[in-house]
């Protein structure tokens, strides 16, 4: 069993796609753990993506993270953190694989919807960003 830090970014909230998001997740058997609707600030939004500071993209991208609330959560099964990345499909959403949540939904290479883990490394930095150990509620 595995855990991975999904968002859905400004752009999902704001059209209403929090349900349909979270079902396409539910309906591919990844379990929600945890879940909360929050509002970065700019800081907060800098500190989640610091990964990026030297990329050319950081402020526009931490801006718009900041833009409007977004919904974290962490989904748990086997595999998750590929397996939600696949499901999310590639960074642009031009590029993305039909089916996928980007493909459906993604308006640009920024405002793509959704936010997953890209490695277990990620995963451990990303799930504490957003909740503490005892809102992890597991299956068992
Ligand atoms: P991903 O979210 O697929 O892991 P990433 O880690 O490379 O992609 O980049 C993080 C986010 O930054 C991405 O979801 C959207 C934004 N981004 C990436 N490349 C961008 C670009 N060239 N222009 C604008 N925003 C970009
Ligand atoms: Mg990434």
């Amino acid at each position: 069993m595995e855990r991975t830090l999904v968002m859905i970014k400004p752009d999902g909230v704001q059209r209403n796609l929090i349900g349909k998001i979270i079902n396409i997740f539910e309906e591919k058997g990844l379990k929600v753990i945890a879940l909360k609707k929050v509002r970065l600030s700019k800081e907060q939004a800098k500190a989640f993506y610091i990964v990026h500071k030297d990329r050319p993209f950081y402020e526009e991208l931490t801006d718009y993270m900041s833009s409007g609330p977004v919904v974290a959560m962490v989904l748990e099964g086997e595999d998750a953190i590929k397996r939600v990345r696949e499901i999310m499909g590639a960074t642009d959403p031009a590029e993305a694989a039909e089916g996928t949540i980007r493909k459906l939904f993604g308006l640009d290479k920024g405002r793509n919807t959704v936010h997953g883990s890209d490695s277990p490394e990620s995963a451990s930095k990303e799930i504490p960003f957003f909740f503490s150990e005892f809102e992890l509620i597991g299956a068992e």
